[in-house]
């Protein structure tokens, strides 16, 4: 027999068992194509984040190649084989229809961590009846065909196997099938890497932005292994006793100075801007101010305009973190969405507990770095997060700070008072995207290098958009009787770059400086105070200022109290408590408590 004929003969019975392949596992075929459509419209228009579209194509595969790894122990199946495959593509469109309306109510997908805290979502029941849709009818239709339909199909492919019923596929195909399934399940990390699958399950991100990489289903997988981690960790009695001593023994001493209470019983709006470098502070481009507003405050507050961020493996959310409750962030894992249900101790339960009402606001979805739970973790009251805001133009990630801003204004007045009001901007965050809103005549971003021209651009925005808050706060009166305070949460990544009088170098200090004001009430003329403190620092300030004393363990000190004994000064402007050994000793001893209180919940048992 010639060659020609021999490849003829193959690929005819390679298609006439492939064909025979399918007669067995049409359903399974079915079910992954149809969920794996359900699963693509979740990744692509519902949870739609905006992430590079690779994260998305990511995760759309993933949709497919998960579903194919579920179904595949059932290629082995015979008897009630198609039964068995309804009842699992029925759970899993289920589990789609449950992530679907948890989404339209909470704009995150549900977590392992939710069921043992249903009693929360009390008041969502009767809600649910009203965020059901006519199109959720797609995400049973497949099943409602398999099952009406499921006579005729097998009979259909019972008599195409008849024709060919000299070949016979048994268990070795199934067992090919199978490993072929998994062996492509897995070369569908090697874009990404496992890196990015161990960084998502140690680190901690919220569940949408984990489905975005790897799809809904491998999201809630990954929220489960957390979860299993999570509930496996100990601490002994004796270690316990250990942190709880040292804590008690560094408790603040509440030591008095020359600005203690001179903000007695004053609202307080805390602002925390989104990638704001001190390196912008005080610059010009062509004689023009890239921050006038900005520039102004520090005329009339007290400017620190060398503050050092504190941030660990949760970026922006270690940075609310921090401010709000002075410990140190873990740096193997974002605090809020690992430790989110703690029972953190900080500054707005402190406030709450001396007649505050203690509320925050941001421009985003309500879950993403688990701030929702997080937030109410730290003592927030009320959270106004994208679902409170009318809906505006979105720059960047979410809404623009100028509607942002503006509403928050309005929010802040009905706020019950005296209050804390806890603000996080996000127009200039990555990529640095610019609009007609963003234009001005200081910065055209089309002058500078990719990221660096969108990001002078984004910040004299939002610098605008600061300047109409303070605005809008002076007609409302609350102003020049609050104590504000405003800083940057981190800065920027850019390469090196120079415009107008900015030399920005990010190998230099430059990279690690952000700003902070803090407008006393009334005050008009400001002091600066170069080179001092980190954000461990702000939590410890305000309570200075408002003349609250506490006992609780606070890793940082009040700006405004110098000379005390309890802290030594360390690089990096640390202060760290004196007693522990040289700075780089004393250092690691308080992170290391830090990250026992966190991850054991031990904050109650500290305050005993
Ligand atoms: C999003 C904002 C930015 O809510 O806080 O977060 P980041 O990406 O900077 O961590
Ligand atoms: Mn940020």
């Amino acid at each position: 027999m010639t060659r020609r004929k021999l490849t003829v003969r193959f690929i005819k019975s390679f298609i006439k068992r492939l064909w025979l392949f399918v007669c067995d596992q049409y359903l399974i075929l079915f079910f992954v194509l149809t969920i794996g459509a359900k699963l693509y419209y979740l990744n692509t228009f519902l949870l739609k984040m905006t992430w590079p579209a690779n994260q998305y194509i990511n995760g759309i595969i993933f949709g497919f190649l998960s579903l194919a790894v579920i179904f595949s122990p059932l290629y082995f199946a015979r008897k009630n084989k198609n039964w068995y495959v309804i009842i699992v593509a029925s759970i899993i469109s289920a589990l789609l229809l449950v992530d679907t309306i948890y989404y339209s109510y909470f704009e995150a997908l549900p977590t392992v961590g939710l069921i043992s805290s249903f009693n929360q979502v009390d008041d969502v029941g009767p809600a649910i009846v009203g965020l059901l849709r006519w199109w959720f009818v797609f995400y049973v239709a497949d099943i409602l065909l398999a099952i009406i339909f499921k006579k005729r199909i097998e009979h259909f492919f019972k008599k195409q196997k008849d024709k060919f019923a000299n070949v016979k596929l048994g268990f070795r195909t199934s067992c090919l099938a199978f490993v072929i399934t998994i062996v492509a399940f897995l070369l569908g990390f090697l874009p990404l890497g496992f890196d990015k699958l161990t960084e998502l399950v140690e680190s901690g991100h919220d569940t949408i932005s984990s489905s975005q990489y790897y799809g809904v289903i491998m999201a809630h997988a990954i929220d489960l292994t957390r979860f299993i981690k999570e509930s496996s960790v100990s601490i002994s009695p004796d270690q316990e006793k250990t942190v709880i001593d040292w804590a008690k023994k560094h408790r603040p001493t509440n030591t008095e100075g020359p600005l203690t209470g001179l903000a007695k019983g004053k609202n307080v709006i805390m602002v925390q801007v989104e990638s704001l470098g001190s390196f912008v502070i005080g610059q010009t481009i062509d004689g023009k101010e890239i921050t006038p507003n900005l520039n102004s405050l520090s005329k009339t507050s007290r400017y620190f305009p060398n503050q050092r961020f504190v941030m660990g493996a949760g970026h922006t959310s270690d940075i609310d973190f921090v401010a709000n409750s002075s410990y140190f962030p873990l740096t193997d894992s974002a605090t809020f969405v690992r430790f989110g249900r703690d029972d953190f101790t900080g500054l707005p339960k402190i406030m709450a507990d001396n007649g505050y009402s203690a509320f925050a606001y941001h421009g985003f979805n309500r879950n993403f770095w688990n701030r929702d739970t997080a937030l109410k973790s730290l003592g927030y009251q009320k959270f106004y997060a994208a679902d409170n805001y009318p809906k505006g133009e979105k720059i960047n990630l979410g809404l623009n700070d100028g509607d942002f801003l503006s509403s928050t204004v309005d929010y802040i007045k009905e706020q019950p008072k005296p209050s804390l009001s806890y603000v996080i901007t996000l127009t200039s965050h990555v990529p640095f995207d610019t609009s007609e809103k963003t234009e001005n005549s200081v910065v055209d971003a089309k002058d500078y290098p990719y990221l660096v021209g969108g990001y002078l651009e984004n910040i004299n925005y939002v610098d605008r958009a600061l300047g109409e808050f303070f605005a809008k706060l002076k007609t409302d009166k609350l102003y020049d009787d609050s104590l504000i305070i405003v800083y940057g949460d981190h800065t920027p990544v850019l390469p090196a770059f120079t415009a107008g009088t900015i030399k920005y170098d990010p190998d230099s200090v430059q990279e690690k400086e952000v700003p902070l004001f803090i407008k006393l009430p009334n005050e008009k003329a400001g002091q600066s105070y170069p080179s001092q403190g980190t954000h461990l620092d702000i939590m410890p300030t305000v309570l200075d200022l408002l003349g609250i004393k506490t006992t609780q363990l606070m890793f940082g000190k009040s700006l405004f109290v110098e000379n005390s004994k309890q802290y030594q000064t360390c690089p990096d402007q640390f202060s760290v408590f004196t007693g522990l050994g040289d700075c780089e000793t004393a250092l690691a001893a308080e992170k290391n408590i830090a990250q026992q209180v966190i991850r054991y919940n031990l904050f109650n048992k500290l305050q005993k």
